[in-house]
């Protein structure tokens, strides 16, 4: 059975700079009609060079609205035949999924399906914006919240946007279960992202993972040198869009075609479900440098953070960052990286919870985790939630046989034990320390 859910706001479309012209006003008094009122526009959040419209249903890009996107200052794409060509990111939202034990149940708004599908989330407050200069510089910070249509899960959204040098958006979503849920364990919980990088064919994307980093991408394709010469010189190959989960370990990711998950009329409920409760990374399609024009289609990127146990007064925290370039990957990769140590250094990343040696991520290592490890080198079994940190039990930060004779020993043979989170890291008790969390 659906709930009823009456929204009492008045939004007013608005796509202006932050602060005291943010547009909202709130009645408790009024309905809002969901087939008659477009999609709420709230404002657009800034970094040093960038924008990107934000909205207080938990949806970012709408749909590319206005072209603001998180585009590319001066870039340029003389393709005729896709003149919006300069999106980045045309669509993004949270999402969450489960199964209440007769089906399963997932929720986004990707797409813009607020407010009259279900599966999909709805304002609770008005955005909160603050502007602050700290001891590391200056950002906007940016806090609402968001309810699922169902009422069963309260989103609690913190967006930090630097403004004095950086170009990346880092966003922490507080998931937690409210009174109707309380009981529901096992919640995967997540982010997907509508990337549209710039190509010679449309928005057909290439995609590729950092796994290391819990970073996955897209890339412009690169299939016509014409605009080249004609005066855009700038290659759709070193178009990227990235995504990194900064916090924890990542539950999986993937790229996939957006249809058939999503088709004109809606989510495929089931199919989201399937995709964010699969562990680790699967990337769709498979691009070798053999089909690389032609197997590329419009993708889109999603991640499940992890699997949260909701059934009692717990919020899960998880903090993410996107950024976009047109000057390639490394610089893509440099533009996550200092997210990292922004997080880091303004306090957002939890302290350290990774347990070298336990693959498996059942609470100890021993042999189940030196077979796990053993399945991970010749098939590619799941290690997690800490791709490297978790199978890392000699703390050599890489995972391979070495970490199984390092457990077998250990476990048989009275030897060193793995190294805790904090000697991973930072080193100590014999072990050099492997720099991040990864
Ligand atoms: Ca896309
Ligand atoms: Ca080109
Ligand atoms: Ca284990
Ligand atoms: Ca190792």
């Amino acid at each position: 059975m659906r709930n009823l859910i009456i929204i009492s706001s008045i939004i007013l479309m608005s796509n202006l700079s932050f602060g005291a012209d943010s547009a909202i006003l709130s009645s408790p008094a009024n309905m809002r009609d969901g087939s008659s009122i477009g999609f709420p526009i709230i404002d657009t959040l800034e970094t040093t060079t960038k924008a990107l419209v934000i909205t207080l249903s938990g949806n970012i890009g709408n749909s590319g609205q206005d072209s603001v996107a998180f585009n590319i200052n001066g870039d340029c794409d003389a393709n005729l035949d896709f003149p919006n060509a300069d999106l980045y990111l045309y669509d993004m939202s949270p999402m969450i999924a489960f199964n209440d034990g007769a089906e399963n149940r997932a929720y986004t708004d990707l797409f813009t399906q607020w407010p009259e599908e279900e599966g999909t989330f709805q304002p609770r407050c008005d955005f909160t914006t603050t502007t602050v200069t700290d001891d590391f510089g200056n950002y906007t910070m940016v806090v609402c919240s968001i309810l699922t249509t169902d009422s069963l899960f309260d989103i609690a959204i913190t967006y930090y946007a630097p403004t004095d040098g950086a170009d990346f958006l880092i966003g922490q979503y507080d998931y937690s279960a409210l009174a109707p849920a309380k009981g529901v364990s096992d919640v995967f919980v997540g982010i997907i992202i509508d990337w549209d990088i710039p190509a010679d064919l449309g928005v057909n994307n290439s995609s590729g993972y950092d796994q290391t980093k819990n970073l996955i991408w897209q890339r412009g394709a690169e299939t016509d040198d014409t605009d080249e010469t004609a005066g855009c010189p700038i290659k759709e190959d070193n178009r990227y869009g990235g995504l990194r989960q900064l916090s924890g370990g990542s539950f999986g990711g993937w790229t996939a075609e957006n249809f058939p998950m999503h088709s004109g009329s809606g989510f495929d409920w089931d199919s989201l479900y399937n995709h964010m409760s699969r562990p680790g990374i699967e990337m769709s399609p498979v691009v070798t440098s053999a089909n690389h024009d032609s197997e590329l289609v419009d993708l889109h990127t999603g991640m499940t953070f992890g699997l949260a146990d909701l059934s009692g007064e717990e919020v899960y925290s998880f903090v993410w960052a996107i950024a976009t370039t047109n000057i390639g990957e490394e610089d893509l990769k440099d533009q996550l990286d200092a997210a990292y140590y922004w997080a880091d250094s303004h306090g957002l990343l939890p302290p350290c919870d990774c347990r070298p040696g336990d693959a498996n991520a059942d609470g100890t290592a021993n042999v189940a985790d030196a077979v796990r490890i053993i399945k991970y080198v010749f098939s590619d079994a799941y290690i997690g939630p800490y791709h490297v940190c978790s199978g890392d039990a000699n703390g050599d930060c890489s995972v391979n046989i070495g970490d199984t004779v390092h457990l077998i020993n250990f476990v048989f043979k009275n030897g060193t034990p793995p190294p805790t989170c904090d000697q991973w890291l930072n080193g100590g008790g014999g072990f050099d320390g492997c720099g991040f969390l990864q």
